[in-house]
């Protein structure tokens, strides 16, 4: 029951609360409590469509009492990275911190400090903003940019559509005659709470659903009717040859695009191969692909002809050498076949978004409760061109370890010396782990609040804990969902642990900071919630749930396409543009004004497929959100961590189901379990990112991390490419 009164023990009270785990999800938690202990959560069992945990959900408890939970603030006394710790006072960790901050801003600069800071938890007042506001105040910092997830898809959209918004509600699903899965597999990869739940209704209202993924997921083997395997980083070339079907068989919906499209002719020609002399046929893009050319013909029909259909365009194969294309691509078909702006349909801009910039909410609840202030290390320079505009001087995300290996000589804008990592597992989630391990070595000063010890977390100098969502107040949201979350605390922090908002305040006193904050908690969060009926309802901080009331399902630029004249597109011609001048003025290569299929660096057309013919993905795991949940017993025992090898790939190499096998490139090597299958195409490989690096003595990973494999270089437009992977796969031993 949503309504707290679920079945309780003596002495159990129930405390409604909304999970902010950082899936995608947002689902109610009832937490029973008793003696200031969680004895067991429960979920949602009241009215369709309820908002049900998962697996992971349900098993927070773990991750709350798990043995390895840092309660104390730490000191590193061996050699760093060897992970012995001492347990200090909180006084102590501060003041060091603040010291060793001083001390590295005061002799090197502040640039030198690089704060390497992720989501943790999706929430308004414990997120980025507190440290950001900081280290701001204290002189600033270098930032990293690059969005981990989606960078590709923001980017496309931004200069296609002109804001980031771009998607419906998962309701509207129900709308759909066909649904394409795209590199979209939320049955795993959680992508709002009730999506499946859509899918499923959809499937039962007669919709088509085809899955297009180099592996037949959970999510193509519970809802499609067909799956299309694609060889990973190929899709621009599969879009790009059903733009040729649909305009060799004149099916595009010409009126749609003259009226709210620009730059269509521009890429007909290039589709035609009038620009470059290859038509990209559907035989073009079989070759590519290794989807067969009837396949790709079939489809193309369908998307055209049937109506209303949605390219759910999944995020994952834009995490490629040139992902941008990818979602460009994507948005053009959406065009071509009049599926913008129309319930059942989708703009096929990217279908993991929180669409709540798209609400009238008064307040965004996006955006952190701790207010930005301008960072004095960007202060003078030049925003950076583009459509994902930000200030030098910045590094990408990926490129941090080498920033901080080679500084000024490698014409990076400072050296490094100190970084500040929170909410983030860095060696873990981010390219090239080895390399990262080295470079955590040469720095000088390192402070990780964290909640495990996590193999970041050996890598600090100072570790400070940190309280889990269970034991803190928050605001959160799902993914396409028409809904804000209450956090509520159901026990206070365990141990010493502190929520990250106030480690901040704690921190800004040391460090001399002033103006850093001047509300209290409860303030801070009914600013940015109670204007949005939030935080202030005692209905809803008691239910844990505030929904908008929306008749029926929101449908992004549903006023664009039916009151074009007053509603322009937010781009500078005001139309969908199929064309980019913004890109074409960019001049950065690879960035097209139209969508092309180009080929990337460790990807199918590199010489270095002939070391490692493997392309090798990373998925997100079912039992894992991240990394997070990894040490989480229950969870562990339901999925083991394997790498996901072909029946023809494992037999040519002696592999059978369950080998201990080695996973290599020149980047490193880890060991794993192989499943082998046919629910993998043949000529590629899964291995999900998240296991805990543990490199041997030997420098073999025994954890199977799968960023000891990938690769730093990001796209041209900035995406992260942990999907452009080629490897060798071998027995241990
Ligand atoms: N359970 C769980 N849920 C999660 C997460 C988690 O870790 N665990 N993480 C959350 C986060 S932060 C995010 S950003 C999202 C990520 O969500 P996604 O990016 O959608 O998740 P992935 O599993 O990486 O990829 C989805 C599918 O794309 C396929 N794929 C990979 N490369 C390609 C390609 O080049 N082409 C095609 N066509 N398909 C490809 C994979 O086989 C996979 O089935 O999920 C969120 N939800
Ligand atoms: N190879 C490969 N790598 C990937 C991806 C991929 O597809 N392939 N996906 C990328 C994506 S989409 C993402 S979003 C990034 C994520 O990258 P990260 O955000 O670095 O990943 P997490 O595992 O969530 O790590 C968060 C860490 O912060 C700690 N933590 C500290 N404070 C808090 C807190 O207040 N709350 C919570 N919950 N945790 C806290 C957690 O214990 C955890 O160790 O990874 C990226 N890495
Ligand atoms: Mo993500």
């Amino acid at each position: 029951m949503s309504d707290g009164k679920g079945f309780r023990h003596k002495g159990e009270k129930i405390v409604n609360t909304v999970c902010a785990s950082h899936c995608g999800g947002a689902c109610l938690m009832k937490v029973h409590v008793r003696d200031g202990v969680i004895t067991r959560i429960e979920t949602d069992d009241g009215r369709e469509p309820q908002l049900r945990g998962c697996l992971r959900g349900r098993a927070y408890r773990q991750r709350v009492y798990a043995p390895d939970r840092l309660l104390y603030p730490l000191k590193r006394v061996g050699p760093r990275g060897e992970g012995k710790f001492e347990r200090i006072s909180w006084d102590e960790a501060l003041d060091r911190t603040a010291g060793e901050l001083r001390r590295v801003r005061d002799t090197y600069g502040p640039a030198s400090i690089m704060l390497a800071q992720m989501t943790g938890d999706v929430c308004t007042l414990n997120n980025f903003g507190s440290l950001e506001r900081l280290l701001g105040l204290f002189g600033g910092f270098t930032s990293p940019w690059g969005i981990t997830s989606f960078h590709a898809g923001v980017y496309a959209s931004l200069v296609s559509y002109g804001t980031y918004f771009c998607s419906n509600t998962r309701d509207d699903l129900v709308n759909s005659k066909l649904i394409i899965m795209w590199g979209w597999n939320p049955a795993d990869a959680v992508n709002g709470t009730n999506t499946c739940w859509y899918l499923a209704r959809a499937k039962e209202a007669g919709a088509r659903i085809v899955c297009v993924d180099p592996r037949f997921t959970d999510s193509a083997a519970t809802f499609s009717n067909q799956w299309i395997p694609i060889r990973p980083g190929t899709d621009t070339a599969m879009l790009l040859a059903m733009a040729f079907v649909m305009i060799q068989g004149k099916l595009q919906n010409q009126a749609f695009l003259d009226r709210y499209t620009v730059g269509f002719d521009r890429f007909r020609d290039h589709v035609l191969g009038h620009d470059d002399g290859v038509p990209k046929t559907p035989e073009w893009a079989a070759a590519i692909t290794g989807v067969p050319a009837a396949t790709i013909v079939h489809l193309a029909q369908d998307y055209a002809m049937v109506k209303p259909a949605a390219l759910m365009t999944g995020i994952a194969p834009g995490r490629t050498g040139n992902g941008e294309q990818y979602h460009r691509a994507a948005i053009a078909l959406a065009a071509m076949t009049g599926n913008v702006g129309v319930h059942g349909g989708d703009a096929g801009a990217r279908a993991w978004e929180s669409i709540m910039g798209g609400f009238p909410y008064p307040m965004n609840p996006m955006v952190s409760c701790i207010e930005r202030v301008p960072n004095p290390v960007e202060k003078g320079y030049a925003r950076k061109p583009g459509p994902f505009s930000y200030r030098e001087p910045r590094v990408h995300f990926s490129k941090l370890a080498d920033a901080i290996l080679k500084g000024k000589a490698g014409g990076y804008h400072s050296d490094f010396k100190a970084m500040v990592i929170a909410q983030c597992n860095y060696l873990v989630q981010f390219p090239n782990s080895n390399k990262i391990a080295q470079a955590l070595r040469s720095l000088e000063f390192v402070v990780v609040e964290e909640q495990f010890m996590t193999p970041t977390a050996r890598f600090a100098d100072i570790i400070l804990p940190v309280a889990t969502y269970l034991e803190r107040n928050d605001v959160t949201y799902g993914v396409g969902s028409a809904y804000i979350g209450a956090v509520n605390r159901a026990i206070e922090p365990r141990g010493e642990s502190r929520a990250p908002w106030r480690i901040a305040a704690d921190l800004a006193r040391r460090m001399d900071v002033q103006g850093y904050l001047t509300k209290s908690e409860e303030e801070m969060l009914e600013d940015r919630a109670m204007a949005n009926g939030v935080y202030a309802s005692r209905r809803v901080r008691k239910t844990g749930v505030s929904r908008l009331n929306m008749l029926i399902p929101y449908v992004a630029f549903r006023k664009q396409i039916e009151d074009p004249a007053r509603n322009p597109f937010p781009t500078p011609s005001g139309k969908i543009e199929i064309y980019s001048q913004q890109w074409a003025d960019l001049g950065i290569p690879g960035l097209t004004p139209v969508p092309q299929y180009l080929e990337g660096r460790d990807g199918p057309g590199d010489p270095l497929a002939k070391k490692y013919p493997l392309p090798l993905i990373t998925s997100h795991l079912k039992r894992r959100a991240l990394s997070q949940f990894e040490n989480v017993p229950w969870l562990r025992e339901l999925q083991p961590h394997t790498v996901m090898i072909s029946t023809e790939d494992a037999r040519v190499r002696g592999i059978r189901d369950g080998d201990m096998v080695r996973v290599f490139n020149d980047r490193g090597t880890i060991d794993i379990q192989a499943r082998v299958t046919e629910r993998i195409m043949p000529g590629v490989v899964d291995v999900p990112h998240g296991a805990w690096y543990s490199p041997d003595s030997r420098g073999v990973d025994r954890a199977g991390c799968a960023n000891v494999l990938t690769s730093e270089e990001h796209s041209p437009g900035g995406s992260f490419t942990y999907n452009s992977g080629l490897v060798e796969v071998a027995r241990a031993g």
